[in-house]
């Protein structure tokens, strides 16, 4: 085989000393080393130096597993055995060294979207939908977990040179401490800079909504199309997603790159330590507050209140904040909480729908 001329060395996959001496130190020695690089409905797809095989789990993993986190996820590092040309068993995943997760709803768990990752992309196009709001999302769980985040920009090939300027300088007001990189895959510009920002042996994961262009983009880094993106101008599947399942790409010579299914809902997790830095301006600014448990909601001697009045602060700004600490501190609730909050909400709705009754004619 063709692939097997070029050998290939972990260190190519991403592994290096962290890894290593976990691997050491858990007395994992005897077992060959993979990285899962998809996922499918309960296997896995894992690389090695000799190539890839599908993968199951242990039943005895199992058996002790409580959680989601208990399972491999794409990014893990696992000691495995090989059966054959095609197959292998996972026995345990390496600690990892970062873990990026999110919530899809009020119900679910915490899932996680991959692990070990070094920088997490945010990708956003200057298109239909285009929402300043959706950076602070990504941004609170890629800060969460400590992981370093990228802005691109996409697109840029359907706006003006004003409205381009416009928006650049509205995401450097933001978020005046995260690289931006506006690319284009029309006129290929960015493209170089992008290539730039992605070292060898590192790990890239590529976030944000169905269309912004993840897919597109990762296939000129890959100097290829590899993977499917939506038909240009294909107007009939509005909101379908064209990438249904997380996958791994190594770029030759380069950097590994996570192309991820858009994600419709960035829920927040417990998100405290995430949300204190994305919005570090207004958590200075809160040591002025008059009372020490302010709200920032309707306080007198509200320090963050007067600086929207004042204007010192972005308004849209301050009421993301909000929002996303209260969606935060939801997750954090017990569920008789939540459910006792439901109740009232609940309640209120009864009752403000009763009110309006009593003015229909
Ligand atoms: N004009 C323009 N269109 C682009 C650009 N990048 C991507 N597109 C188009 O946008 C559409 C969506 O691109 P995809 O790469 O499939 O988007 P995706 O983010 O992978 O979407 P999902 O897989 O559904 O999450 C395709 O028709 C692309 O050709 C760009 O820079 N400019
Ligand atoms: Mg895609
Ligand atoms: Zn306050």
């Amino acid at each position: 085989m063709i692939d097997n001329i070029i050998k290939i060395t972990l260190e190519d996959l991403g592994y290096n000393d962290f890894f290593e001496s976990k691997r050491k130190s858990l007395g994992l020695s005897e077992y060959s080393i993979a990285r899962v690089i998809a996922e499918h409905k309960g296997s896995y797809k894992v690389k090695d130096i000799n190539g890839e095989y599908l993968a199951k789990v242990t039943g005895k993993q199992i058996f002790n597993a409580t959680k989601r986190e208990d399972y491999p996820a794409v990014g893990d590092w696992v000691a495995i055995t090989v059966l054959d040309k095609e197959m292998a068993i996972i026995h345990a995943i390496l600690p990892r060294k970062t873990i990026l997760s999110k919530k899809y709803n009020n119900k679910q768990d915490a899932q996680i979207i991959a692990t070990n990752i070094d920088v997490a992309f945010i990708i956003e196009s200057v298109g239909r939908d285009y929402n300043l709001n959706r950076f602070e999302r990504y941004l609170i769980l890629i800060n969460e977990a400590k992981i370093k985040p990228i802005i691109i920009l996409n697109k840029i090939d359907l706006i003006s040179e004003e409205e381009f300027n416009l928006k650049i300088n509205q995401i450097n007001d933001r978020f005046n401490n995260v690289d931006i990189i506006p690319t284009s895959i029309i006129t290929e510009q960015g493209l170089d800079e992008l290539i730039n920002h992605i070292k060898k042996g590192k790990t890239y994961c590529f976030l944000g909504s169905s269309g912004v262009g993840k897919s597109s983009l990762i296939n000129k880094l890959l100097g290829k199309s590899e993977i499917r993106t939506k038909e240009i101008n294909d107007s009939t599947d509005r909101g379908k997603h064209t990438t249904t399942a997380r996958e791994m790409y190594f770029l030759e010579n380069s950097g590994i790159v996570i192309d991820n299914p858009g994600t419709r809902e960035v829920g927040m997790t417990a998100v405290n330590a995430g949300i204190k830095n994305v919005f570090d301006e207004i958590v200075v600014l809160s040591r002025d507050c008059k009372y020490a448990d302010c709200t920032h909601t309707h306080e007198s001697g509200c320090a963050i209140l007067k600086a929207v009045e004042t204007k010192r602060l972005d308004e849209d700004k301050y009421l993301n904040y909000i929002k996303l600490k209260k969606e935060s501190e939801y997750y954090e609730m017990t569920d008789i909480e939540k459910r006792g909050k439901n109740r009232k909400f609940g309640q209120f709705i009864k009752k403000s729908l009763d009110q309006l009754k009593k003015f229909e004619p």
